[in-house]
C-alpha cells in the first residue's frame, strides 16, 4: 500500500496573472517514493458567499509546508475520504479559513493523482473502477458578460451545448465552427472587443437579448441548426445582478422584480432555443428559484445557490434541478463527490465545472469521466487554460475507443 511520503505547496500563477497554489504529493513504500500527483486550486470572481475560504497564497502554501504536510505524512493515499477527513479536521472550521479552500482543494485533488499514480492508472480510470464511463457534454462559452468582462453584457455566460453531436470530439468540431462564426460577425458589426475571463468574446452588444440573437445567428451562420443541433445555455450569475430588492441589466437600463425577471426568462425561453439556465436568481431567492424551476421546461442550475454542497441540495425543495459542481466551492474531493451522489440520488441533473480563475490543472475532466457526471463547463473556447481541459477530454474518448457508453447528449436534452 502506497503511503504519502511528502506534501509540498509552491505557489504558482493562475490565467489571470494571478498567484494560486499548487500542492504535490509524493507516496511511497517505505522511504522509497513510487509516484506522485499534483494539483492547481483554481478560483472564481463571481463568488456565493457559502463558498469555502481560501487565505492568501504564502499563508497557504506555508500550511501546505507545515500543519497539511505534518498531518497527511504515513496516511495511505487509497483512502481518499480519510484524508479528505483529515483536512477537515485539521481545519475545524465550517467554511475552511483556517488553513485555506485554495490549500486544501489543491492538496485532495493532488492526493488523488498521487493515488491514480501509485495505482498506474489514469485519474479517470482510477476513478471509475470497473464501472463503463461516458464523455461529459460541454456547455462552452461563446460571449462572455458579468463579472468577467466588466459588465460588458449583465449575464455572465452565452454558452453552446450541442444536443445533436454524437461523440465529444463531434461537440468540440461544431463548437469550434460556432465560435468561428460567432467572431466572424462581431467583427462585421465592429463589435469584437477580444476575449473575457473564460476565453468566450468580449463583446459589445446594445442588450443582453442581442447576444442571444447574435447566438443564434453564429449557429446557423456554421451550417447548424439552432435547438436542433445546437442549443444555448446561459448563466445568469444573478446574485452579482442583484441589489436593493432588484435585479440590474445595466446594459438594458433596466430593474427587475424577480417576478419581471421570471416573465423575461420565460419569453426568451419561447424566442431562443434555451435549454439551460444557471443561478436565474440570486444565492437567497430560493422561493423565486423554485417558481422558475416550476414554470421553465428546461435544466434549471444551482451555483452559488448550492456552492456544491450536499446538504443545501437536499434542501433544495424544487428549487432547480441540476447542480453545479465545483471542487474548490466546498474544499474536498470527497465533498465534491457527496454533493454529486445527492443529486443523482434526488434525481437532479449535474455539471462539473471549472472557475473563472484557471491553470493547465485538468483534474476536473477526470472527475467528470470517472464519476459518471454527464455535463462539463470549463468557460470557452479559447486561453489553454481552457483548451487543455477540452483537449484532456479528447484523449481520454481517443483511450476509450468502443468501450465508452453512449456520448449521454442527445438522451440529455431531448426536446
Ligand atoms: C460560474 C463560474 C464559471 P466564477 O459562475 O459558473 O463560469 O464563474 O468562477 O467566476 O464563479
Ligand atoms: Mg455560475
Amino acid at each position: 500500500m502506497a503511503r504519502i511520503i511528502e506534501v509540498r505547496g509552491r505557489r504558482v500563477w493562475d490565467s489571470r496573472g494571478r498567484p494560486t497554489v499548487e500542492a504535490e504529493v509524493i507516496v511511497g513504500r517505505g522511504t522509497t517514493p513510487l509516484a506522485s500527483g499534483r494539483a492547481i486550486a483554481p478560483a472564481g470572481a463571481s463568488t456565493g458567499s457559502g463558498e469555502a475560504k481560501s487565505v492568501d497564497v504564502p499563508r497557504a502554501v506555508q500550511n501546505i509546508n507545515t500543519r497539511i504536510r505534518d498531518a497527511l505524512r504515513a496516511l495511505s493515499v487509497s483512502d481518499q475520504a480519510a484524508l479528505d477527513r483529515r483536512l477537515i479536521e485539521l481545519d475545524g472550521t465550517a467554511d475552511k479559513s483556517r488553513l485555506g479552500a485554495n490549500a486544501i482543494v489543491a492538496v485532495s485533488l493532488a492526493c488523488a493523482h498521487a493515488a491514480a499514480a501509485a495505482a498506474k492508472m489514469p485519474l479517470w480510470r482510477h476513478l471509475a473502477g470497473e464501472r463503463r464511463v461516458a464523455l461529459p457534454v460541454p456547455q462552452i462559452q461563446i460571449f462572455g458578460g458579468g463579472a468577467h468582462a466588466r459588465g460588458r453584457v449583465d449575464v455572465q455566460d452565452y454558452m453552446v451545448i450541442c444536443i445533436g453531436a454524437g461523440s465529444f470530439a463531434e461537440a468540440l468540431e461544431w463548437t469550434a465552427q460556432v465560435y468561428a462564426a460567432a467572431g466572424a460577425r462581431l467583427a462585421k458589426k465592429g463589435a469584437l472587443q477580444g476575449v473575457a475571463d473564460e476565453g468566450g468574446y468580449w463583446p459589445a452588444f446594445k442588450s443582453n437579448e442581442e447576444a442571444l440573437a447574435e447566438l443564434v445567428g453564429a449557429i446557423a451562420d456554421a451550417g447548424l441548426e439552432p435547438g436542433v443541433d445546437v442549443s444555448i445555455a446561459l448563466d445568469l450569475a444573478a446574485t452579482q445582478l442583484y441589489r436593493g430588492g432588484s435585479y440590474h441589466f445595466a446594459l438594458d437600463g433596466r430593474a427587475l422584480s424577480a417576478e419581471q425577471l421570471h416573465a423575461m426568462l420565460l419569453r426568451w425561453i419561447e424566442s431562443y432555443p434555451i435549454v439551460s439556465i444557471e443561478d436565474p436568481f440570486a444565492e437567497h431567492d430560493a422561493e423565486a428559484m423554485r417558481a422558475f424551476t416550476e414554470a421553465a421546461p428546461i435544466q434549471v442550475v444551482g451555483d452559488d445557490f448550492f456552492v456544491t454542497r450536499a446538504a443545501k441540495l437536499r434542501n433544495a425543495q424544487g428549487a432547480c434541478n441540476a447542480v453545479l459542481l465545483k471542487p474548490n466551492q466546498v474544499g474536498t474531493v470527497t465533498e465534491t463527490l457527496a454533493c454529486w451522489e445527492a443529486a443523482r440520488a434526488m434525481g437532479y441533473g449535474a455539471i462539473i465545472s471549472a472557475r473563472s480563475g484557471e491553470t493547465e490543472d485538468v483534474s476536473i475532466v477526470h472527475l467528470a469521466v470517472g464519476w459518471g457526471v454527464p455535463q462539463l463547463k470549463v468557460g470557452g473556447f479559447s486561453r489553454s487554460e481552457r483548451m487543455a481541459k477540452w483537449n484532456e477530454g479528447l484523449r481520454i474518448e481517443g483511450a476509450l475507443g468502443g468501450k465508452a457508453l453512449p456520448y449521454p447528449a442527445r438522451k440529455l436534452f431531448r426536446r
